[in-house]
């Protein structure tokens, strides 16, 4: 057996160190001796060493600088000069044993560490792909998109205006005047240069009555803004839809037959609505038209402010001086026009409580529809 394998077992690569301090050598006996004796205890550190650091204080101690060999090493100074060749070359083998022991526990606690990571990361290479997330159209789209499609059905055009206005498109045209109260009923952000956010859809009819002429059907969705105070049925960027209809001898029985075709497509079931006065300087006559609330079935709740009633659909016959804003005769031409609150008809629709929902961006919400 070579010298080495005497001393650690066979050369096998796990070695247990003590942590015992070599002091005080003076013969080639007790250097042997305390060989053999750091075999032993090495066997038994290394085999209850449990982690890297353990490992590391251990190496310190025996391989380190000022550790156990060096201390032997020292010590050899007292030997002659024959055996101090002979424990020289022991020690060498010994210390090369030792590394190789201590660099071969290392490698075991890298490999354990990198299977552990491993096992977390585990792939599977011959799964099928993920394909790209799907997304879904926002509920207000989805609306939106049936209400164009069914008054597209009834010979209407979809317009859109733009979102930041003229004061006399969003106010003059439509009746309303600079020294007007009503001017009030619409809170507006309004641009440097006189400009503004429009406050409603309303002014697409201007716009809608020069560009297409009479007679004409036109309907115009859109986002509109108000500085308003935010609560369960109030946003302040919300979207409307505006509706015109110019034509012949235009009545209030034809408003009345297209805002039913309009509702009984968007529910597909009877709802109770009401129609009662309004004042919209734009139309004459206007009117309200409210739909029950369907959040709590009339009985009350913060969406309709405990009426049992939701603000829906504002409508009238048109006002002379708004046609002829739009190059139209009001002595040859008359007609309808609606504004439907689009965001509080999907909250109806869909029984939503909270119109901030609509707005938050939240895919928990969103995921829904
Ligand atoms: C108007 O904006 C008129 N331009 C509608 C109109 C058009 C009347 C054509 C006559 C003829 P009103 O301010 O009431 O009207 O708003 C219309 C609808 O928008 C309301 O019935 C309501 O459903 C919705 N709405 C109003 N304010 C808000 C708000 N802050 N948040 C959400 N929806 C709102």
């Amino acid at each position: 057996m070579r010298e080495m394998d005497r001393h650690f077992g066979g050369g096998r690569a796990t070695l247990h160190l003590r942590v015992t301090p070599l002091t005080g050598m003076t013969s080639l006996e007790s250097m042997e001796s305390a060989l053999k004796e750091m075999e032993t205890s090495a066997k038994s550190q290394l085999d209850a060493c449990k982690t890297p650091e353990a490992l590391e204080a251990i190496r310190v101690d025996v391989l380190g600088r000022k550790g156990r060999l060096a201390q032997v090493s020292k010590s050899m100074g007292q030997l002659t000069h024959e055996q101090r060749g002979g424990m020289g070359k022991l020690l060498n083998q010994v210390k090369e044993l030792l590394e190789t022991a201590f660099d071969a526990r290392h490698a075991a606690f890298t490999r354990e560490a990198m299977a552990k990571r491993l096992a977390g990361e585990w792939v599977d290479l011959t799964l099928p792909a993920k394909g790209p997330l799907r997304g879904g159209l926002h509920p207000v789209t989805i609306i939106q998109s049936e209400i164009e499609d069914v008054f597209r059905s009834l010979g209407f055009t979809v317009l859109d205006g733009p979102e930041v206005e003229t004061e006399y498109h969003n106010f003059d045209a439509l009746n309303i005047p600079a020294d007007h109260p009503a001017r009030d009923m619409q809170d507006t952000f309004w641009m440097t240069g006189g400009n503004l956010l429009r406050t409603h859809t309303s002014p697409v009819q201007v716009r809608g009555m020069k560009k297409l002429g009479p007679p004409l059907r036109m309907i115009a969705p859109g986002r509109v803004f108000r500085n308003e105070e935010v609560d369960a049925s109030h946003e302040h960027t919300f979207y409307q839809l505006e509706g015109m209809m110019i034509d012949r001898d235009v009545s209030v029985a034809h408003l009345i037959y297209f805002m039913k075709t309009l509702l009984s497509e968007v529910f597909r079931r009877d709802v109770t609505v009401r129609l009662r006065p309004g004042y919209f300087p734009f139309v004459e006559p206007g009117f309200e038209l409210d739909i029950e609330c369907l959040i709590c079935g009339g009985k009350g709740c913060p969406v309709c402010k405990q009426s049992g009633w939701v603000e829906l659909l504002p409508c009238g016959l048109v006002h002379p001086n708004v046609l002829r804003q739009g190059g139209i005769d009001p002595d040859e031409w008359n007609g309808f026009a609606f504004g439907l609150g689009l965001t509080r008809l999907a909250m109806m629709r869909y029984g939503i409580d909270d119109i901030r929902l609509l707005m938050s961006g939240d895919l928990r919400f969103l995921n829904q529809f």
